[in-house]
């Protein structure tokens, strides 16, 4: 493709060039648009529930949120606005861990297929090249040639180390030689690539537990030092589906954080809700593009804030 020239370091300030993004309607616009000026109604509040609910924000959730404002007779859309910002802030709390330099962090990426997991994995090299880890990309997605080509541009792009081996080789071997070169090179950051997956494929889950086991051994056996975590990443275009991934992930093989993507097209941003509420696993990673700069650290009052604009 012709993106990738040679001067890597021109190349990725290229990248920060602003593209004409598409305008979404807010939420919160929306709900101005429908009842601004006027004093809510019962049936004001029912539209008002099935409005959050085709945000995304389940039923579940979007009933509790009504029957609050019920409960304290909101007569306005701004009162309620402000009180639906407070009982969703209460919802979402920042409890991520933060990835530290000065060690090394073992992330693996998952997901299923398209979700955009490959192009997060070179958003997230280069937001913490930009604060100075030393980061190394492993390619353990075999299961395409295609996939390697594709991590490998973007290792050539940010101009970073990138493991890999050939079509059909084992990921659990090709995540085994990248720990070894993390700890070679004292690399902060190691991010491994996987191929996407459907959570009901029973191999393929297999193929990450072995992944999995592959990188305890190491720190069992070889007496390696890491931090490890599983990210996940979610379309955040996919509504409900989102959260039964975020769900079959978590009872497979654990998720630590996620990433969610496609932000800037017609998400909506309410699954976020559901998967804190049910779950209780931390967003880190907000995608709004496919360029590399194009991710946000998730912060929870920002995102609430945006919902509601
Ligand atoms: N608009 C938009 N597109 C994105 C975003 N993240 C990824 N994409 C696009 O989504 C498509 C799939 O992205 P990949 O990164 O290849 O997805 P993947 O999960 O690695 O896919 P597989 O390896 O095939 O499972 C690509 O066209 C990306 O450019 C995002 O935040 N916004
Ligand atoms: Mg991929």
């Amino acid at each position: 493709m012709g993106l990738f020239f040679k001067n890597k370091k021109d190349e990725v300030k290229e990248e920060i060039k602003h593209e004409d993004k598409p305008q979404k309607v807010s939420l919160g616009q929306k709900l101005r648009q429908m009842f601004g000026g006027r004093t809510l109604s019962d049936e004001d509040l029912d539209s008002l529930e099935e409005t959050l609910i085709a945000a995304d924000i389940g039923p579940a959730i979007s009933y509790e949120l009504i029957e609050t404002l019920r409960s304290k007779s909101i007569k306005t859309i701004d009162d309620g606005i402000e009180l639906l910002k407070s009982e969703m802030e209460s919802i979402l709390v920042d409890k991520y861990s933060p990835i530290e330099r000065g060690q090394l962090n073992i992330v693996l990426v998952l997901g299923v297929n398209g979700v955009g997991k490959t192009t997060s994995i070179a958003k997230i090299a280069n937001y913490y090249m930009r604060r100075r880890f030393k980061v190394l990309l492993a390619a353990a997605d075999t299961f395409r040639a295609a996939a390697t080509e594709q991590l490998t541009r973007w290792a050539n792009k940010l101009d970073i180390p990138i493991i890999k081996q050939g079509e059909g080789a084992d990921p659990a071997s090709i995540v085994f030689d990248a720990i070894d070169s993390a700890v070679a090179k004292g690399i902060d950051l190691l991010l491994i690539d996987t191929a996407g997956r459907l959570h009901t494929k029973a191999n393929l889950m297999e193929e990450l537990k072995k992944i999995e086991r592959i990188i305890e051994m190491k720190r069992t056996k070889d007496n390696i030092n890491f931090i490890k975590m599983n990210m996940l990443v979610i379309d955040g275009t996919t509504g409900q589906n989102a959260f039964q991934q975020a769900q079959a992930f978590n009872e497979l093989i654990g998720v630590d954080g996620i990433v969610i993507t496609k932000y800037d097209a017609q998400s909506k941003g309410g699954i976020v809700f559901t998967i804190e509420k049910k779950l209780g696993i931390p967003f880190y990673f907000i995608g709004t593009g496919e360029q590399l700069e194009d991710l946000q650290q998730f912060k929870s009052d920002e995102f609430i804030q945006n919902i509601f604009n």
